[in-house]
């Protein structure tokens, strides 16, 4: 063709939403069919993009999610494609999880038409969801001309993963897919984003801060979070532990980043290590709630509001989150590869290791915390309780370390997080910053599909009905998915009574001896009632082998839990005086 020909041929807002994804190394797209987008997702599947369909938006939103957990740090976000007005409010939720939890993730919605949502005259699922969108995610962005398609994919790529990575979402009203333009021109339009989570190097003055601080300490101590573990920096944060020798505790998703048996874990040594330690490094973790804020008596604070008189060192990349709740006396902002590579060049090659009286000391409270625990786990109760059944899945898990697992729930989130030792990292995908339930088959879906792992998706029975139905997707797309559902007839517990002398059963409390597995066999899936630890084991090993979808109904003693699990003290109690 010469040039400043128009070619004859045409490409329409459809194929250059598609062309800009898979430009962009987008591979799977989780979404929900319907108007304006049934024709895309057609379209989508014919032009080679896996599109992974879901009963509801939330979990397609939340696979979304967790996908971008997984590649986010390859430059790639996980991408969820809804339908307007509820479509959109349904895939919201993910949406803002995401953002909170920093993981790159981009909502695509289609939405009515403008003239007429903008003038409220009632169009077909009509709402302005841009504006809704914008105060719950990290950027928004709507695209009205076919033309502008690359440019809307490029910045929401960018805004997802550069930076502290979080929620995009991405308005793309029905009139646009059918805009049709010439195709070289829609082609020459698109861009491939170079460089999408570009490094940012710590300052050097920074990074000497930071070591000057670390070498003063007499109780060093490292904090993994799952930033850490999404930096996908692994090899170098490694190193830095055990170049240092310093104790490491990891947070709930960055288990398994170094494997858990490691000697130099202190997860057993919680309670110990945190309010001990004089300069504690922060390696993509928050000092928000699930660190009690950096104060009060878990960190040897004298009352709630008492900092502990540790020094922090916190690497982030993020600039504003230094300060947030404690004074950080070193903080270092880049990405966390650059400042751990930075970190581990300054160390030199004669890096003193910790002094022997603090190392020994935490071995000394870890190792008796581990044969408490080891005394719990040998017990075989009748009926089965937390410890009985999640010893079966530890042993699972320590023989399949590559095996994902996913955990929701109370008590079912926080015995297994205790329990189960992850050997690998990113390996474990949880409820994350919000404790937000309803993550479970999302999560279980997209980490099957992304990783082509066997799955094991540990839940509780409350925690599971939030996703419940995608039991169905599972089987549709025949995924090798094992859910364990810890079924304890309830919210917490399941032996709770009525109040009030009413006649309706406890808010907290489920219909009692309810066959979870019976669900899975109605796809077509395995499912199996396991009452004992021993039909535990021979369920789950056989899921693993067949890589079958599989659903065990584990039946737990309903009085085993305690409210809110570990974090019964956040639970409001009333100060008022009763005569
Ligand atoms: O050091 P100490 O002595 O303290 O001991 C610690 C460790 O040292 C030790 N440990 C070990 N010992 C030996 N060996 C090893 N290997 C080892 N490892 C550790 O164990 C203890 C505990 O360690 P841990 O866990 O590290 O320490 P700790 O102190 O617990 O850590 C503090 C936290 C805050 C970091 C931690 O507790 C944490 O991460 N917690 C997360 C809690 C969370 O997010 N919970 C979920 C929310 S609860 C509630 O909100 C629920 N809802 C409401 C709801 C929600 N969430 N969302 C939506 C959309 N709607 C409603 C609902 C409905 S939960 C829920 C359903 C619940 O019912 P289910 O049926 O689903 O579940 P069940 O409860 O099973 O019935
Ligand atoms: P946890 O809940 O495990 O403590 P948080 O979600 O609180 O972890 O903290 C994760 C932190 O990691 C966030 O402050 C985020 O800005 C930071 N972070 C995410 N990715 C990177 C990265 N590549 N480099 C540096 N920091 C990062
Ligand atoms: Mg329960």
């Amino acid at each position: 063709m010469t040039n400043n020909t128009e070619s004859q041929d045409q490409t329409d807002g459809f194929h250059l939403v598609i062309d800009a994804l898979k430009l962009n190394g987008i591979t799977n797209i989780y979404g929900l069919p319907g108007i304006p987008v049934t024709d895309l997702t057609r379209m989508m599947q014919a032009e080679g993009l896996r599109v992974i369909s879901f009963r509801h938006e939330a979990n397609a939103g939340n696979a979304a999610a967790i996908a971008g957990f997984m590649n986010g740090a390859k430059g790639v976000p996980g991408v969820c494609l809804t339908v307007s007005a509820p479509g959109f409010l349904n895939g919201l939720v993910a949406l803002a999880n995401a953002t909170t939890n920093c993981w790159p993730m981009i909502l695509i919605s289609g939405s009515s038409e403008r003239e007429i949502v903008d003038l409220q005259q009632g169009d077909y699922e009509e709402m302005d969801q841009l504006a809704i969108a914008k105060p719950l995610c990290k950027a928004a962005f709507r695209v009205l001309n076919a033309e502008d398609i690359g440019v809307g994919i490029a910045r929401a790529i960018r805004a997802a993963v550069s930076g502290r990575p979080g929620g995009v979402y991405l308005d793309l009203p029905a009139k646009l897919f059918g805009q049709a333009m010439d195709a070289a021109a829609g082609k020459a339009s698109l861009i491939k984003v170079v460089d999408p989570a570009p490094r940012q190097i710590p300052a050097p003055d920074a990074v000497k801060r930071a070591l000057d601080l670390l070498k003063s300490a007499k109780k060093p101590l490292i904090l993994l979070g799952k930033g850490a573990a999404y930096a996908q920096a692994d090899a170098d944060i490694k190193t830095l532990v055990e170049k240092s020798g310093i104790p490491y505790l990891p947070m709930s998703m960055a288990k398994g980043l170094l494997p858990d048996t490691h000697e130099q874990c202190a997860s057993a040594a919680r309670s110990f290590v945190l309010p001990e330690a004089d300069v504690v490094v922060l390696v993509g973790a928050r000092l928000n709630w699930l660190l009690s804020h950096g104060k009060g008596k878990t960190w040897g604070g004298k009352d709630h509001k008492a900092a502990g008189g540790q020094k922090f060192i916190q690497i982030d990349i993020s600039p504003i989150e230094a300060d947030s709740n404690v004074a950080i006396d070193a903080p270092l902002v880049g990405d966390i590869g650059s400042c751990v590579a930075a970190l581990l060049a300054g160390m030199g090659s004669s890096w003193a290791k910790p002094p022997a009286e603090w190392t020994g000391a935490v071995a000394e409270r870890k190792n008796k915390n581990v044969a408490k625990m080891a005394e719990t786990l040998a017990k075989d109760p009748s009926p089965m309780n937390y410890h009985s059944s999640l010893n079966v899945v530890r042993d699972i898990i320590k023989a399949n370390p590559d095996a994902i697992l996913v955990n929701e729930g109370a008590n079912a989130l926080d015995f297994t997080r205790s329990i189960v030792d992850m050997y690998k990292p990113r390996k474990r995908l949880d409820v994350g910053t919000w404790g937000v339930m309803g993550i479970g088959m999302g999560f279980a879906v997209a980490a099957a599909v992304e990783s082509g792992q066997p799955v094991i998706a540990i839940e509780g029975d409350s925690a599971f009905g939030f996703s419940g139905m995608e039991v169905e997707t599972i089987c549709r797309y025949n995924l090798p998915v094992c859910i364990v559902i810890m079924n304890n007839n309830g919210v917490y517990r399941g032996d709770e009574l009525a109040r009030g002398g009413s006649s309706d059963p406890s808010p907290l409390v489920f219909v009692k001896g309810a066959r979870y597995d019976k669900l899975m066999e109605a796809f077509g899936g395995v499912g199996v009632q396991a009452t004992t630890p021993a039909e535990l084991r021979r369920a789950m090993e056989e899921a693993i082998k067949s890589r079958k979808p599989t659903l065990i109904n584990a039946v737990i003693d309903e009085g085993a839990g305690t409210e809110s699990g570990r974090i019964t003290s956040l639970n409001p109690t009333s100060a008022a005086k009763k005569k």
